[in-house]
């Protein structure tokens, strides 16, 4: 037994015969023997693939004895074949780090000690990146398939992540080179129900390990050219990228807590429309003047509506944070005023002033959307997480 920790390359296949011996050669004669901290284990998957690609496998096992080898019953897809290979990886090889790789030198070779030296340094969850300075897609690749590396990894990153910091951080959300660290990670990733067993996998893993707190780094990646054999990127591989996208999007706990906080603001909108024409009409009898009568009606209006909203975000949106009624509620319902005023009254009321004051009158409602939709919005959604419904540590 080995104390070193146990590194799992692990090598989907279908039809891969062609430069699987180049490959295992490659990686067992001058990739895992410069490794000095790690005990490498070369993992293939195959999904019984009508090539054979498992009978050349099973010959080099006798030469080395850190080639391993799972046969699926049928090709089910890449996602599934990394489900069950990472699976396997951990109860069979006691794996500590899991690296997903290609059977056809598209991935580098000498990036995987890389990838390890970084999970040393205490990343948990290394990308091979080929957007930042360093990495690139093939030269040779056609026009359609480099608009789909570009613009679909955009879009996905974008729907996946817009606008919170991995949004800026994540510079490759497709790509297929990453090493993850099992423990507190993979092993806790939840892999049983995935909205596809194809190539949006990708962005499910890397919703997962970044859900669960992983520490990312990414690498330069210099994608390459495929050695022999065919890509199974199929013509719908697109669309599915997309559709695991939006699915995980829709389905983040963050963004269901954002749709409510945006639903409430918009009903506490109506409550101050509907107030301010109530109270207007009330006040009509005691207050002639109508300037002093529409300031005090639309104060009062709103004051219902800042209610409301502490109301059900306090019940609805931060039901996990909900606080009783009590002193520390009447503390922070205070400080919700607060916030309130300055947020949703004063600061758009000088976005509008100051945007009027140079552009013109004609664009007093543009300037509210700008001030609500930059300043209220943003900030009110900052002060709730961060002050108001902050958790108790
Ligand atoms: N076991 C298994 N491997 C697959 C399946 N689909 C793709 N692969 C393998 O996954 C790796 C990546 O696929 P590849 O066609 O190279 O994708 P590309 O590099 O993005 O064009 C290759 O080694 C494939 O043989 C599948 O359904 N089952
Ligand atoms: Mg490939």
């Amino acid at each position: 037994m080995s104390l070193k920790p146990t590194a799992v390359v692990v090598i989907p296949t279908y039809n891969e015969a062609g430069q699987t011996p180049r490959m295992i050669e490659y990686l067992m004669t001058k990739t895992f023997p410069k490794i000095k901290n790690w005990n490498m284990i070369l993992f293939y998957a195959d999904g019984n693939s009508p090539d054979g690609t498992a009978d050349v496998i099973r010959k080099y096992q006798k030469k080395y004895k850190s080639l391993k080898l799972m046969v699926e019953t049928k090709k089910e897809g890449i996602g599934a074949a990394y489900v069950k290979a990472f699976k396997y990886a951990i109860k069979e090889f006691g794996a500590d780090v899991v690296i997903e790789f290609d059977s056809d030198f598209q991935h580098p070779p000498k990036d995987i000690p890389i990838m390890l030296k970084e999970i040393e340094n205490g990343a948990d969850y290394i990308l091979g990146s080929r957007k930042i300075k360093g990495g690139s897609n093939p030269k040779g690749w056609g026009f359609k398939r480099l608009f789909f590396s570009e613009v679909g990894g955009f879009v996905a990153r974008t729907i996946m992540f817009f606008p919170t910091k991995n949004f800026f951080k994540i510079t490759d959300p497709t790509t297929g080179f990453k090493a993850s660290r099992v423990k507190g990670f993979v092993d806790k990733m939840e892999m049983d129900k995935l909205y596809t067993r194809s190539f949006g996998y990708k962005l499910e893993f890397l919703y997962k390990m970044i859900r669960l707190g992983a520490k990312v780094k990414e690498i330069p990646l210099k994608f390459g050219l495929r050695d022999t054999g065919e890509s199974k990127i199929e013509p719908q591989t697109a669309k599915e990228i997309f559709r695991v996208a939006i699915l995980l999007r829709l389905n983040d706990p963050t963004t269901k807590k954002f749709i409510k906080f945006g639903s409430i603001g918009l009903f506490g909108f109506i409550i101050n429309k509907l107030g301010l024409d109530f109270f207007a009409k009330q006040l009509s009898k005691v207050i002639t003047e109508v300037g002093p009568r529409n300031t005090l009606a639309n104060a009062m209006a709103a004051e219902f509506s800042i209610i409301s909203n502490f109301t059900f975000n306090n019940l609805w949106t931060f039901k996990n944070e909900k606080m009783s009624f009590g002193k520390r509620l009447l503390k922070r319902f205070a400080a919700f005023n607060v916030s309130s005023i300055v947020s949703g009254i004063a600061l758009p009321s000088l976005v509008i002033g100051t945007g009027t004051h140079y552009f013109g009158d004609q664009y007093r409602t543009l300037f509210l959307i700008i001030g609500v939709a930059c300043i209220t919005v943003p900030l009110n959604w900052f002060v709730y997480n961060k002050v108001i419904w902050k958790k108790a540590k």
